[in-house]
């Protein structure tokens, strides 16, 4: 009995529900196990056409700390910082990713934007996913591969902003839902020293795209 209750915690199935105030996170910690994930993202990082873009932020032009790549169903383009994205076509690994999401969290996206940080000196600061072509109360899909990394969340509007952490484990899914985005910020810091490499999958659904 016990070694099957444990058996069932490293299955795709489990699921960990984090209630934060009026926000909901919901984790499946083993969505790929782990020889797939290896395979994954290896494949990832050979085949995707990364980019490094910019952000004009007081006047300066300044390099992301982290690779990217916009993909999705033709037409999805994606709005940000006055820059325009047109998507890449699907790549076949990132489909098969998809369709194991949409099977485990009910909902297809038609568009994913894929962060690679090449080691602890990659980061993406606090933000929200509040982009208008997302909608009020946007599903956002993120699979993390590769190295395991904190990721951060705190209050938008409360003083003092209540704060919440999670680790984001190689193969995992945790799906942002409700009204998340219009509440919480989220950030993965930089850690330092560390050299292992992580790809993250944000799958969102892009409206009127
Ligand atoms: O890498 C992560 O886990 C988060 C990425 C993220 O928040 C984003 O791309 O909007
Ligand atoms: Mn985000």
């Amino acid at each position: 009995m016990q070694a099957n209750l444990f058996d069932g915690d490293e299955t795709s199935t489990h699921v960990i529900k984090h209630s934060i105030g009026n926000a909901q996170l919901i984790e499946f910690p083993h969505l790929f196990e782990t020889a797939e994930a290896n395979q994954m993202l290896e494949t990832l990082i050979a085949d995707i056409p990364w980019r490094q873009e910019s952000l004009r932020i007081a006047g300066k032009v300044r390099a992301i700390p982290r690779l990217q790549c916009w993909m999705g169903d033709t037409g999805s383009d994606y709005g940000y910082s006055g820059v325009r994205l047109t998507p890449y076509p699907w790549h076949n690994t990132v489909k098969v990713i998809h369709d194991r999401v949409a099977d485990s969290s009910g909902s297809t996206f038609n568009s994913a934007l894929i962060n690679f940080y090449r080691n602890g000196e990659d980061s993406v600061a606090w933000h929200a996913d509040d982009e208008a072509e997302l909608g009020d109360s946007p599903v956002i899909a993120s699979v993390s591969l590769g190295a395991q990394r904190v990721f951060e969340l705190k209050q938008k509007h409360q003083l003092p902003a209540k704060k919440f952490k999670l680790t984001l484990r190689h193969g995992s899914l945790l799906i942002m839902s409700g009204t998340m985005q219009q509440h919480w910020l989220h950030q993965l810091p930089k850690v330092k020293g560390l050299q292992e490499p992580r790809i993250n999958l944000t799958f969102r659904n892009i409206i009127n795209g």
